[in-house]
């Protein structure tokens, strides 16, 4: 069946003429618009919480830009506090968590069937943008794949090496890898909602995904994913999967097959003419121009967004950035980036 979606033909395998485009933490920082809406909301976690303002931030840069997707405004640390984990904001300096280190502190995280009922006012952001968004426009729902949140479980906070997550693993495996299952099955469950509450995609964020080394990157980044993206296709067969395994190198090769995603996200690590030749032959990538282009504009911004464009133009492409746009982005290199994929 056609889809005015252009995401979703992409997602589908289809070669477009010029790729869709969105970009990562789109609703963000860098926006006056949003700045003044989180403002109005209080903090960070309240307007992830706030149903009417989580979907007005999701569609500000829709309405500004007309990017082909909107991604729910939300955040990869409300699965964990929805299984029990204190979160807050500390300002300047981003999120704390209390830290899962033991057996203990696994019994005393909540069963699994109670996470909905935190998670509530997140499906309703996604039914609010369901009626919504303009009939074009592809909505993504998210969560992060479990490495990356057992990371932030196990330290309490981010970590430049995810240090203590590395030495749970070593030094208490038994709780590590009941840790991961927890997560892995709290994630099907979650993104399993956010479908059936209007999500035509969903995207699985490793961002920690990198640090694994050898059998690790296999075991805890690819198989807790690869088991996530088979239960939701027999749940959801129709709905499109994106997996985003940051900092995987040459180990980006072959994970269409090895995850099930539709689509893989790439980093701004991976050269794209040897993705195209390494990646892209599997299925539909996404990516990957270097955030710090949306801080520094002008010429190299052109040459690099072309480059991308020609080096995918054979395959299914979804223009995005390598990772997520920073607060100190000119709105205007925005715009450049976009007109520059359109042109
Ligand atoms: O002050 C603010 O307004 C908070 C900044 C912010 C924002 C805008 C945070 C705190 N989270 C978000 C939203 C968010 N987070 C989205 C929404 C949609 C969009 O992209 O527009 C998404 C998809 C995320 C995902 C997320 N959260 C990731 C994975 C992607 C990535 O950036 O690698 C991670 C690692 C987080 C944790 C997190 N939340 C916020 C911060 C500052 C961090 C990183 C913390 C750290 O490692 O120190």
């Amino acid at each position: 069946m056609a889809t005015e979606k252009l995401i979703l033909r992409a997602l589908a395998g289809e070669t477009l003429p010029t790729p869709p485009i969105w970009m990562m933490r789109q609703a963000g920082r860098y926006l006056p618009e949003y700045k003044a809406t989180r403002a109005q909301a209080g903090d960070f976690l309240s307007l992830c919480y706030n149903p009417e303002l989580a979907a007005e931030v999701t569609l500000q840069p829709i309405r500004r830009y007309g990017f082909d997707a909107a991604i729910l405004f939300a955040d990869i640390l409300l699965l964990p506090q929805a299984m029990g984990a204190d979160l807050w904001f500390v300002t300047g300096e981003g999120p704390r968590l209390s830290t899962i280190t033991t057996a203990d502190d696994m019994i005393n995280l909540k069963p699994l069937e109670d996470i909905h009922e935190t998670l509530s006012p997140i499906y309703e952001t996604v039914k609010i943008l369901r009626q919504e968004l303009p009939k074009e426009t592809t909505l993504i729902g998210f969560a992060g794949a479990p490495w990356t949140v057992a990371t932030y479980m196990i330290a309490g906070q981010g970590t430049p090496d995810q240090g203590p997550a590395h030495k749970l693993k070593r030094e208490n495996r038994a709780v590590f890898e009941a840790l991961i299952d927890m997560i892995t099955e709290g994630t099907i469950a979650y993104l399993s909602k956010q479908i059936e509450a209007g999500a035509d995609v969903v995207k699985l964020f490793d961002s920690w995904a990198g640090s694994l080394q050898g059998a690790d990157f296999i075991d805890f980044s690819i198989k807790p994913q690869q088991r996530i993206i088979a239960a939701l296709k027999e749940m959801h067969p129709e709905t499109p999967i994106i997996a985003f395994p940051r900092g995987a190198g040459e180990r980006y090769a072959g994970l269409h097959a090895a995850t099930g995603a539709d689509c893989i996200a790439l980093d701004d690590g991976v050269d794209p003419v040897w993705a195209a030749a390494n990646v892209q032959t599997g299925g539909c990538v996404q990516g990957n121009l270097a955030s710090r282009h949306m801080v520094t504009g002008g010429e190299d911004l052109v040459r690099e967004t072309k480059a991308i464009c020609k080096a995918f133009a054979n395959g299914p492409h979804i223009f995005n950035l390598g990772h997520g746009i920073t607060p100190d982005a000119n709105p205007d290199n925005v715009q450049l980036m976009i007109d520059t994929v359109r042109a």
